[in-house]
């Protein structure tokens, strides 16, 4: 069995599609599976643990020190003979490079806008239409959206994820391309998920500037957003908090309240969500939320939503604001 680890987004879906079209692997050959890149380790000793993967394809899953050491426990013992091939275009440390690719064989290309550029340039493809699918996620994945098939293909998994599981986003992109059919029919063809992603999305962005919370920390404009729903995504969410709220630094409290992320483009923001107990980069970073018992609660009751949202928002301000006065 080929086995392939990728990332639960577009990239990682069409990156996956492209490698199966690449190497010719017939239907029952294969399996996909869909994680975050810091399961990374856990997913690949445990795959390799099994015995049913022949060779292990990776990709679109960056690195970072953590996540090596954690790899390098399993991996240096030669995981059983499977064979581990991975292509992905974050940027590595040099030395992750030297170190990992004594057991992998290592495709990595910061120059790539896009996980797809990357395998479709290892594995030689050059199809056109193969290659329309790898440009289209590329304008996507840089955020640069340079094709008009972008903010289809990007809303379309966005919703398929949500309400199917990217395995079926996976098997539509593969048949798609397997037929021959061309990245524009395809954005054509999801046009009725995207149109009802669209109808949530202007339902939400019409009403988030007066549901946010805004408050003077030090002189930045801080704005809290606790979203209700998965749709639309946390980068339009921030997006629109930035551009169209005014916000300085846009504090997103995600659906299930497990987590808080962070955007911002004049602050680092990695700097808070590290007094948090989280990370991540200058301008996008997130930590864990730990909510009071009481809040936990009361946010179960069938209390109205506008009370709900109040008092979640009392408990983040106090959080906040402790978090970055003492940075
Ligand atoms: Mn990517």
């Amino acid at each position: 069995m080929q086995c392939i680890v990728t990332h639960t987004d577009l990239d990682g879906v069409i990156s996956a599609a492209v490698y199966i079209v690449g190497t010719g692997v017939g239907k029952d050959g294969y399996s996909v599976l869909f994680i975050e890149p810091a399961e990374v380790a856990e997913k690949l000793c445990s795959l390799a643990s099994r015995g049913v993967c022949r060779a292990v394809a990776v990709m679109d899953i960056g690195m970072g020190g953590n996540i090596l050491r954690e790899l390098l426990k399993c991996i240096s013992s030669g995981l059983g003979g499977v064979r581990v091939s991975w292509y992905d275009h974050h940027i590595w440390d040099p030395r992750w490079i030297e170190e990992l690719s004594r057991y992998v064989d290592l495709h990595v290309d910061a120059g790539s806008k896009c996980a797809a550029g990357v395998v479709a340039k290892s594995l030689n493809l050059e199809a056109a239409v193969v290659m329309e699918y790898v440009d289209v996620t590329c304008a996507v994945d840089s955020w640069d959206f340079h094709r008009w098939e972008a903010p289809y293909l990007y809303r379309y998994v966005d919703y398929i994820k949500r309400f199917y599981g990217l395995d079926r986003a996976f098997r539509d992109v593969l048949d798609a391309i397997e037929r021959g059919v061309e990245v524009r029919q395809f954005a054509e063809w999801v046009e009725p998920f995207v149109e009802r992603y669209m109808d949530e999305e202007l339902r939400i962005l019409a009403s988030m500037c007066m549901d946010v919370r805004e408050l003077d920390v030090e002189g930045k404009r801080v704005c809290i957003y606790y979203r209700d729903f998965d749709i639309p995504n946390q980068s339009i969410v921030g997006n629109a908090l930035l551009s169209m709220c005014g916000c300085s630094i846009a504090a997103i409290v995600r659906p299930d309240l497990s987590s808080i992320s962070f955007r911002s483009r004049d602050f680092n923001v990695r700097e808070i969500a590290g007094k948090l107990g989280g990370g991540g980069h200058q301008r996008a970073a997130g930590a864990p939320l730990k909510i009071s018992s009481t809040l936990r609660i009361s946010m179960s009751l069938p209390l109205p939503a506008k009370l709900k949202r109040t008092l979640l928002y009392n408990y983040i301000e106090k959080l906040l604001k402790n978090a970055i006065t003492s940075i």
